[in-house]
């Protein structure tokens, strides 16, 4: 009974927050008033888990957070936790004055943002790399035996990205591997004002293959406790995913600006408060004779009078009042000691391993090698070299890769380390996002840049976020590896030859990465990779398919694209550090700038231009953000005049934010630009009139000349 009472200060105090939040507003000191009223149910599925049982909750699941922060050794106390959200108050524990989120590291609860549904790819990601590192003997902060809680409103459920991530679940568990998931949908009926079909939910989510239903009146506390018990030993045991479906209310609208009389009767309303779950558990206590009614109020007022004094303490609170205080944790970066673990990697590295690798040749006595195969080489060797590193995606492991880019790497380290997916870039991308929190080292493959866009959410609006909205305390560390970009001599049209970018590069703290050498994609990737481990940086690494297999630059058969593999021994030397750039020749009449596909175009037409008598040096900038603004701005001043060669696409593309810094950085000298036509790309020879062109790159340097 003591646990009950338990519950029931939790449940209190999660309904009295959303009081004050609401009195917080008035006063103009909050500014977040979407409550857990009538959701407080949801506290006996705390009390059912363990504390260490990851937890990715629903904007309604306070009484869930107040529970888990009373099992915690001190108990903590959310309820200051949770006002300090409300004022948006530097002093709140998790995002420290950025938004108003359930979440703490003490209590194992990962914050998440308010896009619907967009946390149940990370959650089954979750679940599955918590029994994978354990199997790759990689630590994780929670036990093998976790269960990852992640709970969700009833119109959520109709979100393609919860359809698609519950599939994953499925088809996961379908094929027998643990995916210990406890998925908590709390159903009050309605999505904002738009009703779900009453019993919906049920029909949405009872009786599907390989996934366990369990329902619970979420008004009734035991019934609750009991049914989420059994639901997690279910899930504990059997390490196979369940439902917890709870029938909720929302008392006082969907937030503090919703006028619900808009669109429900005042006696739908009041006839629904016979179901207020703080009811529900007084009337079990009550009956228990663990309280008299009378205390029941005195309770409810104690709390009540307690959470309204620690709120009006809390309404002054400091918030944030610089830019740079609030963007410091978006993607906190140390370059020297990127650098320094690289170097010292490198040093750890022995021939021995390598060869059980390779075989009898290792890749730096192969000779001169492709793009392709340098990314392939550079994939194996840290693979062997981090335990926690898993590659994974559509056709990357027994293919190899449509492009063979992943050839041979299932064969070397295993179905565990290598695999297919389910064709499903949302839950690629959200199995990397739970691996990266779990303390893997995810490399999924997105097959081709414009497949990329339908799961965008997943690099954008999760994976980039949770540093910022964590004060770097969650991180997930990522490179995500997208075969990208056009000319690939016609064939594929536009979804195998997307040139548009500009939905990674507004990302806020996303690495970009767009080698276009063989040499420099094995640098680069190393970098990516020890950014993402030491840094947790969200790398993007963007390859030019066209220019995987090309050998050839200025004639045909002069291996001028190929590069030999350096051996680790070199990788100290031959790091490069995001953000900078590489030239090419010294000519002081016009510096082009360019990236990928455009590098060689602008080699070839800088030779060309070469032979009459024109001075170009070829900027080629390897990452597309951060820019590199320094080796810009130097290489502009070197000639001053800069064309900037750019294949993605004129509107959006990546010359706009190069001009834009050029000017931003006071340069006085002559830009153009040259960028391939905003249009999708046509399918066969008609891609080339789109495209950016060598020839529209010696013609516009000609014409910045003259
Ligand atoms: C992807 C997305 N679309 C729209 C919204 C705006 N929105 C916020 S809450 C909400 C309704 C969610 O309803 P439900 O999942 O039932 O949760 P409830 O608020 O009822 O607990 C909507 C449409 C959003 N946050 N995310």
């Amino acid at each position: 009974m003591s646990r009950c009472l338990q519950l029931f200060d939790a449940q209190l105090a999660s309904r009295h927050l959303d009081t004050a939040a609401r009195w917080l507003r008035a006063r103009g000191a909050g500014f977040y008033t979407i409550g857990s009223s009538g959701h407080e149910g949801n506290a006996g599925v705390a009390a059912a888990l363990r504390l260490t049982d990851p937890a990715l909750l629903h904007y309604r699941s306070g009484a869930f957070y107040l529970a888990r922060a009373a099992q915690a050794r001190p108990a903590r106390d959310g309820i200051s936790d949770v006002l300090l959200g409300l004022v948006a108050a530097t002093a709140e524990p998790i995002a420290g004055g950025r938004h108003k989120v359930f979440g703490h590291p003490e209590l194992h609860v990962i914050p998440q943002t308010s896009t619907i549904a967009s946390h149940l790819p990370r959650a089954i990601g979750l679940a599955f790399a918590i029994s994978r590192a354990a199997k790759l003997d990689v630590p994780t902060p929670w036990p093998e035996d976790s269960v990852v809680v992640c709970s969700f409103g009833d119109a959520s459920v109709n979100h393609s990205t919860a359809v698609g991530a519950i599939n994953a679940a499925a088809y996961v568990a379908y094929q027998g591997l643990p995916v210990p998931l406890l998925l908590v949908c709390e159903d009050n009926g309605f999505g904002i004002s738009v009703r779900t079909p009453p019993g919906w939910v049920e029909a949405a989510l009872s009786g599907r293959a390989h996934i366990n239903y369990f329902s619970a009146d979420g008004a009734d506390l035991a019934e609750v406790h009991d049914k989420a018990l059994a639901a997690a030993r279910w899930v504990r045991e059997k390490r196979q995913p369940a439902f917890l479906h709870l029938s909720t209310i929302r008392i006082g609208g969907h937030a503090g600006t919703d006028v619900e009389s808009a669109y429900r009767s005042a006696a739908e309303m009041s006839t629904e408060l016979d179901r207020d779950p703080l009811l529900g558990t007084a009337r079990l206590l009550v009956e228990a004779g663990a309280l008299a009614p009378a205390d029941v109020l005195d309770r409810y007022e104690a709390v009540k009078a307690h959470v309204l004094t620690v709120a009006d303490r809390i309404a002054g609170s400091p918030r944030l009042n610089t830019a740079s205080a609030v963007m410091a944790p978006i993607a906190p970066r140390r370059p020297s000691i990127v650098a320094a673990d690289l170097g010292a990697r490198a040093r750890q590295v022995t021939d021995w391993p390598r060869h059980q690798t390779f075989g009898a040749q290792l890749p730096e006595d192969e000779g001169p090698l492709t793009l392709a195969q340098a990314i392939n080489r550079t994939l194996a060797d840290e693979l062997a070299a981090r335990p926690g590193m898993i590659v994974f995606g559509e056709d990357v492991a027994r293919k190899g890769g449509v492009y063979g880019v992943t050839r041979g790497l299932l064969r070397s380290f295993g179905p565990a380390r290598v695999f297919d997916s389910l064709l499903d870039e949302q839950s690629i991308l959200g199995l990397a996002l739970g691996a990266g929190v779990a303390g893997l080292l995810p490399v999924p493959e997105i097959q081709y840049l414009a497949y990329l866009h339908n799961a965008a959410d997943q690099i954008r609006g999760e994976a980039a976020t949770l540093s910022f909205f964590s004060r770097a305390q969650y991180r997930n560390p990522l490179v995500v590896r997208i075969a990208g970009l056009a000319y690939q001599r016609g064939f594929g049209g536009h979804f195998h030859n997307d040139n548009g970018l500009a939905a990674l590069r507004d990302i806020p703290g996303l690495i970009i990465a767009c080698p276009a050498r063989p040499d420099d994609a094995a640098a680069m990737l190393r970098t990516c990779l020890t950014a993402a481990a030491v840094d947790g940086s969200v790398c993007a690494f963007i390859e030019p398919i066209a220019l995987y297999h090309e050998r050839d630059l200025l004639e045909p058969g002069d291996g001028g694209w190929l590069a030999r593999y350096e051996p680790p021994t070199r990788w100290a030397h031959s790091h490069v550090p995001v953000g900078r750039a590489k030239t090419y020749g010294d000519g002081t009449d016009l510096t082009i700038v360019t990236f990928g596909n455009g590098l060689r175009m602008s080699l070839r037409a800088a030779s060309s231009l070469g032979e009459s008598g024109v001075g170009c040096r070829v900027l080629d900038l390897r990452w597309l953000a951060p820019l590199p603004f320094e080796d810009l701005r130097r290489s502009a001043a070197a000639t001053g005049r800069v064309l900037v060669a750019d294949e993605t696409r004129r509107t959006g593309g990546v010359s706009e934010g190069i001009v834009t810094t050029l000017v931003d950085a006071g340069f006085t000298g002559r830009i153009a630009r040259v960028a391939s036509e905003d249009s999708f790309i046509p399918l066969g020879d008609a891609a080339a009139a789109v495209l950016l062109s060598q020839d529209a790159i010696e013609e516009a340097a000609r014409d910045l000349l003259r």
